[in-house]
């Protein structure tokens, strides 16, 4: 490895891969700019860092609560021979060995595509988009699944040592303006979600946010009353499920309740083995009903972690960035993890979205086993990001904009999605097994989360099938979505209130959403 090789591991894997670190930077830059004084930099600073990883805490810890549950269904059947792992570190792991010696093409890459995300943001009275794209680790990982696609669209067999300039160039420029235009897809529906605390979403969901927005949109134009989780309010007994740690605790009781006594009746041995050694002296191995009522209630403790950590750094980022945006990148925003949604809105939400969506999973995981993995004979085994992420955001934004039905509905129909599609899309890109020595090996891998399953698929096909106008016909699709937005999303009077969305929320607000806001239930 060179010394400008490792140069770029460094930058890369330190910090931009670590969104707590871009968080403080971004921090810093922008107290540094509003001229606060040195202390206030560094206590802002220390602050982000802090709060940032204080919600990775949460969202880790709810992974490690979930596993076990998540395993043990995985225990229950071993007949598939194909199995794709649904997962996004899996995918980047997976198409890593791929790609093989262009790892650091890739990084290459990654750094092309977020500084021509700020370009585009700079630009911003041109291109309409205000969105600067955060989240490092997501980054990565969609830099890897992203160039991949790109790669097979352009008819591109790995391994290879060498690509051609014109795929490097096209994969830098479609994750660019996809992280530009995903973020600015999100920007008003967060809004509205946060009552303008001045940030956009930066994941891998951004058009199905955007999707339920414009649904939401439409239907409170057409006078549709909501009835947000929130709303509910309980009576009696009941109400003791308007707090939302309470609430978790019982829903999720039934639910991961429910998986382990199915996993304890077929195949008893799984939680034998799970089960935590906890007097290593006495030998005493934690009793099963105990070790699973004290996962459910983990899972409502990492959820109340992980709202301390947004509530800790988001009001900095926000304060600071006015800071650049008001020096660097007029009308921006900073767009960050899905996970920061979570301390908006109905705490319930998440649980709801997470659930609904599990049960989606369910029934295609079901529908995929009776049909021999839809005669591909797949099995794709669900990991616990796209499941609990992907499913949690479009609950929460769905919860947002249609309320109650819309929470249960969206990531129900999500979880179907992330079984039926995933399984379609390995088997079309030659990702239903990992690569070793030169050859297929073990399991594939994709990335179920919403933009994976439905827009870069397509782009890929669009890349392939019209071979090379096609990815300028991707390019143009995204370039043309925030003018869309712009020209076509008020009136021609009230055009210019698309920057207000950033500017002044509260005149926005007053003038676009409160008159079609129908009294709720
Ligand atoms: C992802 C991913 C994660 C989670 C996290 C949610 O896609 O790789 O680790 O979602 O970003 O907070």
């Amino acid at each position: 490895m060179s010394v400008l090789d490792k140069a770029i591991q460094l930058f890369v894997e330190e910090i931009l891969k670590q969104p707590y670190f871009i968080i403080g930077i971004t921090v810093a830059i922008g107290y540094i700019l509003l001229n606060k004084k040195w202390y206030e930099v560094v206590s802002g600073f220390i602050r982000a860092v802090v709060g940032y990883m204080i919600l990775q805490v949460g969202s880790g810890g709810l992974g490690g609560v979930a596993n076990p549950f998540i395993d043990g269904l995985k225990s229950l059947n071993s007949q598939f021979h194909t199995t794709v792992i649904l997962d996004t570190y899996t995918t980047q792991s997976t198409i890593e060995q791929w790609v093989g010696g262009l790892v650091s093409t890739v990084y290459v890459i990654l750094i092309s595509a977020f500084i021509m995300n700020i370009i585009l943001v700079r630009l911003s009275k041109i291109t309409k988009l205000r969105a600067v794209f955060t989240t490092g680790h997501v980054q990565m990982q969609q830099a890897f699944l992203g160039f991949y696609i790109i790669a097979w669209g352009f008819k591109i067999a790995f391994p290879v040592t060498e690509i051609p300039v014109y795929v490097f160039v096209a994969a830098g420029a479609i994750l660019g303006l996809y992280w530009a235009v995903g973020g600015n897809l999100t920007l008003k529906p967060t809004q509205e979600l946060t009552d303008g605390a001045g940030f956009a979403i930066a994941h891998q969901q951004m058009f199905s946010i955007a999707l339920l927005d414009l649904i939401g949109t439409k239907a409170r134009k057409s006078g549709k009353k909501l009835t947000k989780l929130e709303n509910i309010k309980l009576p009696g007994w009941l109400s003791i499920f308007n707090d939302s740690m309470v609430a978790t605790t019982f829903i999720m009781t039934l639910f991961f309740g429910t998986i382990a006594v199915v996993v304890g009746i077929v195949n008893p041995a799984y939680w034998t083995g799970v089960t935590p050694v906890l007097d290593g002296i006495s030998g005493y191995q934690q009793n099963v009903v105990f070790y699973v009522f004290k996962l459910i209630f983990q899972f409502a403790v990492y959820l109340a972690v992980l709202q301390l950590g947004v509530r800790t750094f988001v009001t900095e980022l926000t304060n600071a960035f006015q800071g650049i945006s008001d020096k660097l990148l007029p009308n921006a925003v900073p767009a960050v993890d899905c996970a920061v949604a979570y301390g908006f809105g109905s705490q319930n939400a998440v649980t709801v979205g997470f659930i609904a969506g599990a049960v989606g999973q369910i029934i295609g995981t079901v529908a995929l086993l009776l049909t021999g993995g839809f005669g591909m004979g797949i099995l794709v085994i669900t990991m616990f990001v796209p499941i609990f992420f992907d499913n949690a955001t479009i609950g929460v934004f769905a919860n947002t904009k249609l309320g109650v039905k819309g929470a249960l509905i969206a990531p129900f129909i999500n979880g179907i999605l992330q079984i039926v599609l995933s399984a379609t899309w390995a088997n079309l890109y030659g990702l239903t097994s990992g690569w070793q020595d030169g050859a297929a090996f073990g399991a594939g891998a994709w990335m179920a989360m919403n933009d994976w399953l439905t827009v870069w698929p397509v782009f890929g096909m669009i890349i392939r099938y019209i071979p090379y106008v096609g990815a300028f016909i991707v390019a143009a699709i995204l370039i043309a979505i925030p003018q869309i937005q712009y020209y076509y999303g008020h009136k021609k009077e009230d055009r210019e209130d698309y920057w207000m969305q950033v500017t002044d929320w509260d005149t926005y607000k007053e003038k676009h959403i409160t008159p079609y806001v129908q009294a709720e239930a």
